[in-house]
């Protein structure tokens, strides 16, 4: 029993880490995630607003954004979740990271200005966008 998990969990470790491009894209969503997730502890309330530092976050993450979407090399779906819609259907796939990328530039100017009735709205729209493209995109967990 423990022999057949270290067996399975070396074998997927050794494919994660025989896919470079699917390593480096997980990296990047993660640096995605140290923006969001702390505006998202502000946006329900658990933190206090401060426009300052909200609008850094928002800074962040909008350069943060587009960089995951550099990362899905043709031949990168190996040992990772995504799926093979992805490179099958890659007009759809641009239409996801359009409404990702859109909501996310919604998102940092509403911070910047400091209008947070736009930063509710457009929070939970890079949300939503998140995850209608998990929903087509990701599969389940390895
Ligand atoms: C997150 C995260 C996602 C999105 C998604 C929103 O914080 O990791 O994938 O938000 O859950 O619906």
């Amino acid at each position: 029993m423990y022999k057949t998990l270290l067996f399975a969990a070396l074998a997927v470790a050794g494919t994660v880490h025989a896919n470079p491009s699917a390593e480096a894209r997980v990296k990047d969503f993660k640096v995605i995630l140290r923006s969001f997730e702390p505006m998202g502890v502000v946006v329900r309330d658990r933190a206090p607003y401060r426009k300052d530092d909200f609008a850094r976050l928002a800074a962040n993450l909008k350069a943060a954004a587009p960089v995951p979407f550099t990362r899905f090399a043709a031949g990168s779906q190996a040992g990772s979740r995504a799926k093979a819609e992805i490179w099958s259907q890659p007009a759809k796939f641009g239409a996801e990271k359009k409404q990702f990328l859109d909501a996310v530039g919604r998102l940092d100017a509403a911070a910047q200005a400091g209008d947070l009735a736009a930063i509710r709205a457009s929070y939970s729209q890079v949300g939503q966008s998140c995850k209608s493209c998990h929903d087509a995109f990701r599969g389940p967990p390895l």
